[in-house]
């Protein structure tokens, strides 16, 4: 570590390159709008390949579209170390979350050029698609098809609300690389990421050492009633799916409460029909999920789930589907790499302490096949997966810096 001790990112050229690219898919209120297989998307994925190929970088695409920008080591026949993040945004989304880590890895990059540093393994900048499982669910779906969670065939048949196929979306961005997915060496992957909470803002802590993530659980609900005439069809006799997604909804959320302080759960979508004002509605769409760092509390959230919406379909006489549309437990980093990072916040003054990520990331698919760590930084207010989200640019440079040295102590910098 001493030989990279005061080595140092160029912040303000990160700081430009988020502000550029935030400016594909701007909203009105400040945030981005660039989902997956978007048009946005792709022009995001333009630019940043540019930007790669620039940086003197070999750019990969896999089946899957995830984006691989290669820096050659002095010894091209070891695994690479590979760091990012995603690029896609919520509909509603921010300027940081999943930008921050990629274009902080580019930055880590132009940095080493610029210091004219060669390391002994190859290093790999690595962009995820679809990491948000906004438009296609579920999410972080291609670096679940790169540990081999999905497969290819699944992942390209998933739709979107408007019955788009992944595929299609992909080959029409022109986007379905030919490089196979994973199932190739990696020496160690970390991924930068704003905390998307309160945590190390309100306690004035630079770094966070992500040591796991949460387990999440996602769930798609059909709601089936009658359609009836609302001013002739008596109280007693309705079959309203409105109503039965009322009662979900607010069930969803005491489960969340039951399970409190970490215990999260959410109703994020719903649709109605006929969505008329005089008819009481006979479907229902509904969204749930849960998440919680504890696997045996996670399954008694799923449970309670299941037994709520029995209750609420037997006493209003509907037919409730839960589909579970994702799943994954909750996923330990590696503690190796997350000793690294300890000791590259140290290495630049930073204060940090451990922390379990509440969202989920690509990493915590790349580390089913090779070590894995994540490093976060504040975000304002915490907010995030909101147009408002925002960060600073210290706590961007504090971040890259972390995550320049860290990539460092894996890639091993060798005597020129
Ligand atoms: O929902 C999440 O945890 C992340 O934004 N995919
Ligand atoms: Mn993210
Ligand atoms: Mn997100």
């Amino acid at each position: 570590m001493s030989q990279s001790h005061n080595l140092a990112i160029n912040g303000s050229r990160l700081w430009d390159a988020l502000m550029e690219m935030a400016k594909i898919g701007a909203t009105a209120k400040g945030g981005c709008n660039r989902q997956a297989l978007t048009d946005l998307d792709k022009q995001g994925r333009d630019l940043f390949v540019r930007w790669c190929k620039d940086a003197g970088c070999s750019v990969a695409v896999d089946q899957i579209g995830n984006i691989f920008a290669r820096r050659e080591g002095a010894d091209a026949s070891l695994p690479p170390v590979m760091f990012g993040s995603h690029l896609d945004t919520q509909p509603t989304g921010g300027k940081f979350d999943g930008v921050l880590g990629t274009l902080a890895a580019l930055e880590v990059v132009c940095s080493l050029n610029d210091l004219r540093i060669k390391t002994r393994h190859p290093i790999e900048i690595a962009m995820w698609t679809n990491e948000e499982g906004a438009r296609f669910s579920p999410a972080m779906t291609a670096s679940g098809v790169f540990a081999g969670a999905f497969s290819l065939a699944y992942t390209r048949a998933l739709k979107d609300f408007e019955g788009k196929s992944f595929g299609d979306e992909l080959d029409r961005i022109g986007y379905a690389g030919a490089l196979p997915v994973g199932g190739r060496p990696v020496h160690a992957f970390f991924e930068l990421h704003i905390e998307q909470g309160p945590i190390l803002e309100e306690e004035g802590t630079d770094i966070g050492i992500v040591v796991a993530a949460q387990g999440q659980r996602w769930y798609e609900i059909d709601i089936v009633g009658q359609d009836s005439h609302a001013g002739s069809t008596p109280m007693e006799r309705r079959r309203d799916a409105l109503l039965g997604a009322a009662r979900l909804i607010d069930g969803v959320n005491r489960i969340g409460r039951m399970m409190m302080p970490d215990g999260r759960a959410t109703c994020g979508v719903i649709t109605v029909s006929p969505a008329s004002r005089n008819v009481i509605p006979g479907r229902a769409f509904l969204t749930a999920e849960v998440r919680h760092p504890d696997e045996l509390k996670l399954e008694v959230m799923a449970r309670a789930l299941a037994n709520l919406a029995s209750d609420v379909s037997r006493e209003l006489g509907l037919e409730i589907a839960i589909k579970q549309t994702n799943i994954f437990p909750a996923q330990p980093f590696d503690t190796e790499l997350l000793d690294i990072i300890r000791k590259a916040a140290s290495t630049h003054g930073l204060s940090h302490r451990d922390i379990v990520s509440g969202a989920g990331h690509d990493a915590v698919y790349l580390a089913r096949v090779c070590p894995a760590a994540m490093i976060f930084v504040p975000c304002v207010g915490g907010i995030s997966h909101n147009e408002a989200e925002d960060c600073k640019p210290q706590w961007v440079t504090n971040g890259a810096n972390v995550l320049l040295q860290a990539v460092l102590a894996k890639a091993e910098i060798v005597a020129q």
